[in-house]
């Protein structure tokens, strides 16, 4: 009798072991899937503040989508530390309305090989291979995976060193992007100002022009001139900007001065050369 229940109670203890073993187990998994659960929901929340967006209508088959918190907060700033630590950046001289200047901020080109070469304002920057800056191409498969129908093959790097650097009033209008780029811009840093304003209607200034020796006409110029239609917009540090369709014929754009301001602020504009 002693020897069955010295069994009995042997039985009884492995069937405590297995019982806690399995709760243990069972508690494991449902550890897990709460994890899994919690994972889920920050990427969700994380692709809905990505997507969530506003489009502003140009007119005339110009768009402009801006994505308010196309990037993580935290993420956007370590990516600021590697730009602006790692890219080559450099000054140039270029020339603007036949004057020789320097560019008044820092900028950096990656192009996939053998695409044409780009040339603005005089100057052709060097093109760096998008594999010597890994966390570039992760940003580029981010912008083309977020930016429905996209494809980039290029990308200009522009680093503010504060408020006195900018970018005048132009449009990338090269005849390498095509008549409808589309263009995707990512903020870093520093939030700055970014104005769009509508260019001058060639036919309507040019018959204007024709009668101004008529005073109604010339005040009707002058009006022309004034109702410019102006945007702007506050680029926030992890924002993503897409200009499609007509904005670059028919729009110029800018980041004019800020003085008093004296933090750095970079951006990347990924652009398809055709
Ligand atoms: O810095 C910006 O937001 C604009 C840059 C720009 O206009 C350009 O690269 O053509």
């Amino acid at each position: 009798m002693g020897e069955n229940l010295k069994m009995e109670e042997t039985g009884s203890g492995n069937t405590r072991k297995r019982d806690t073993a399995w709760a243990e187990s069972e508690r494991s998994i449902q550890l897990q899937s709460k994890k899994r659960i919690v994972e889920e929901e920050e990427e969700s929340r994380k692709k809905s503040s990505r997507t969530s967006s506003r489009i502003i209508e140009l007119g005339n088959g110009s768009q402009v989508v801006y994505y308010p918190s196309f990037l993580d907060y935290n993420e956007a700033w370590k990516l600021f530390d590697y730009l602006n630590n790692h890219i080559p950046w450099t000054r140039p001289t270029i020339r603007v309305f036949g004057r020789s200047c320097v560019q008044p901020r820092d900028s950096c080109y990656v192009a996939t090989e053998g695409v044409s070469e780009l040339k603005y304002s005089g100057y052709q920057p060097q093109a760096y291979p998008w594999h010597q800056f890994p966390p570039l191409q992760h940003l580029l498969q981010a912008v083309e995976d977020g930016v429905p129908g996209s494809h980039f093959n290029s990308l200009l790097l522009n680093r503010y060193n504060g408020g006195n650097d900018y970018v005048s009033w132009h449009s990338d209008d090269e005849s390498l992007y095509g008549p409808t780029p589309l263009i995707a811009s990512l903020s870093f840093g520093c939030d700055r100002h970014f104005y769009l304003k509508k260019k001058p209607n060639k036919l309507a200034s040019s018959v204007l022009k024709k009668n101004s020796s008529d005073e109604s006409s010339s005040k009707q110029l002058k009006k022309t001139k004034n109702v410019d239609e102006q945007h702007s917009m506050l680029l926030k540090h992890g924002s993503l900007l897409v200009m499609r369709g007509y904005t670059q014929r028919d729009w110029n754009h800018s980041v004019p001065k800020r003085t008093k301001l004296d933090a750095v602020r970079i951006n990347l504009t990924f652009r398809l050369v055709l």
